[in-house]
């Protein structure tokens, strides 16, 4: 195997063995193969859309393919032979592209001896030029990003035909040989379509849920037994919410789901009754304590212990060997009967150790705008003197916890603005407010990163400058593919002077990096005094 997709990748180049995350050798294989299928279904769809005959379902199976393939999403053989079972079904109903069709296009498997005979000489590596291979990475990865909120919006009903032809344009490409000014062309254009996903999913959310208010969330636990839910997918949180509202058990949000506490059609719940533990990478730990079912929607699953592993539950796009896996009905229904008759056998929550602040969310943009005469009017009197953007997402190693450092170091008078599992690093830490405005604006999850572009697009219009002139640093924290796409979208808008960290990625070649440097002026990250000085005087 060799997979280079995320942050955490071994010696920061890749991992040859087994993944970080857990993915073993054969998923690899799995993943890489139904990536290339995916190719293959793009370039006939393509192809058969010029022709007016193309397959408008297509896009959404790609782009669920994809996003199947995200760190931390799926671990489970079976899921990934169906998916390509039905990639090689969609790809041959459409009509050939050509008399000379690359493999992709029609290259069949017999069974796993095929699949794992195919992947090395279809994944990664199978580019030989490093470059090449880097700038393809790049788009690969930001086109993950593009998928998991497409599947997101469209799971809600919105959808864009431009979004999903933009993901098959991207992979068609990865079969030609193109000149490197095209390739990087497509990379910017990834993250213009970045920014477009990311405002369909803001319409999507916003539009089924009404708009998040800011809220103070309790991170204690109450007496009865509960559902964890976790991941992005806020759906399903509606569907089990509705389906448990009087069955005597509580739900609770875990990571990337802590957002949704603060929409309007959440807080009817009177069940929902907060946080219970904090980011991702914590899960072994705060799941044996929860004591209850815990639902997966999406990212990120970390391989379960077998102390909690028969209460956890997938659904979506998430899978793993030996997990129940709740799969849609009719019109997307899923049924959540199970977790919840199983949620009443256990024992309620154990409260986390530590004393814990509750947590403040739901500052995305409609709200971040209604004060907006109090922040322009701060940044006026110089009661705030500057906005650290440090969304993005967390991770496990060590060197993060140069972003709780980072946040306590920060003088009075700044305020971070936050999306992203990036905040569990200092979202507790009770950094108070100026003149009623928090001093972590948290929009949400990395699936609400829009609402920072919208407050700094605001922000540049309310003092007359450009995006770039406003007094915001960018100190982002990168873990998997979305904040990859994140990033894509933030250069896209002409943002410069992205600090990135913990490190920068493996898959960015020194070429690469260097047009990054000198286009964009992306900086690693160093230590909390350098980069705070230097953003501080910026
Ligand atoms: Fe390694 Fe990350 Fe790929 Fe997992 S997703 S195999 S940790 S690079
Ligand atoms: Fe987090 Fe996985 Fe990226 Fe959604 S949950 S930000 S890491």
């Amino acid at each position: 195997m060799f997979c280079h997709q995320c942050e955490e990748t071994v010696k920061g180049t890749g991992c040859t063995i087994k993944g970080v995350c857990g993915k073993e050798d054969e998923i690899a294989a799995y993943q890489d193969v139904l990536v290339y299928l995916c190719k293959g279904v793009s370039v006939r769809n393509l192809a058969a859309m010029e022709q007016g005959n193309g397959n408008p379902d297509a896009g959404l199976f790609v782009a669920e393919a994809l996003f199947a393939t995200l760190t931390n999403v799926n671990f489970d053989k079976s899921r990934f032979t169906m998916l390509i079972t039905k990639a090689i079904k969609i790809r041959d109903a459409l009509p050939e592209s050509g008399s000379d069709e690359p493999d992709a296009c029609t290259w069949k498997s017999q069974g796993e001896s095929d699949i794992l005979a195919k992947a090395p000489s279809v994944g990664i590596l199978s580019t030989a030029d490093e470059d090449v291979r880097s700038l393809r990475s790049t788009l690969l990865f930001g086109l993950k990003g593009i998928s998991a909120y497409y599947t997101h919006a469209a799971v809600l009903g919105k959808t864009d035909a431009e979004i999903t032809t933009f993901i098959q344009k991207g992979l068609a490409s990865m079969l030609k040989d193109l000149p490197v000014p095209e390739m990087i062309g497509l990379v910017m254009e990834c993250g213009k379509t970045g920014v477009s996903v990311l405002a369909l999913l803001d319409e999507a959310n916003t539009s089924a849920y009404g708009k998040p208010e800011i809220t103070s969330v309790k991170t204690t636990v109450a007496k009865r037994p509960g559902v964890l839910i976790t991941g992005h997918d806020l759906k399903d949180l509606e569907m089990l919410l509705e389906q448990s509202r009087d069955a005597g058990v509580d739900v609770y949000t875990h990571g990337e789901m802590l957002p949704a506490h603060a929409y309007p059609a959440f807080r009817k719940y009177p069940h929902l009754v907060g946080n219970y533990g904090s980011s991702w990478w914590h899960q072994k730990e705060e799941f044996e304590q929860f004591n209850g079912p815990v639902l997966f929607t999406t990212n990120c699953l970390v391989p379960p212990k077998d102390t909690y592993k028969a209460r956890l539950f997938t659904t979506g796009l998430t899978g793993y060997p030996g997990v129940l896996h709740v799969e849609a009905g009719p019109g997307g229904r899923k049924d959540f009967s199970k977790i919840i008759a199983f949620a009443k056998t256990c024992q309620p929550p154990t409260p986390l150790p530590g004393s814990r602040n509750d947590l403040i969310t739901g500052c995305g943009h409609d709200a971040v705008l209604a004060l907006a005469d109090k922040v322009v009017a701060a940044v006026k009197s110089g009661d705030i003197k500057r906005f650290l953007v440090m969304a993005g997402c967390d991770g496990r190693q060590k060197e993060r916890e140069y972003y709780t450092e980072f946040a306590k170091a920060l003088p009075n008078d700044t305020v971070i603005l936050t999306a992203g599992c990036a905040k569990y690093r200092y979202n507790g830490l009770g950094l108070g407010t100026i003149g009623g405005i928090p001093r972590v604006i948290d929009a949400g999850q990395c699936n609400d990163c829009y609402s920072l572009v919208v407050i700094a697009q605001a922000l540049a219009k309310a003092f007359g400058v450009g995006i770039n002139e406003l007094p915001v640093s960018y100190n982002i924290a990168w873990y998997e593919q979305k904040a990859v796409l994140v990033l894509l979208a933030l250069l896209s808008l002409g943002v410069k002077d992205i600090t990135l960290g913990p490190k920068l990625p493996g898959f960015v070649s020194p070429a690469v990096l260097d047009v990054l440097v000198k286009q964009f002026d992306l900086k690693p990250n160093t230590t909390v005094q350098a980069d705070m000085a230097r953003m501080l005087k910026a």
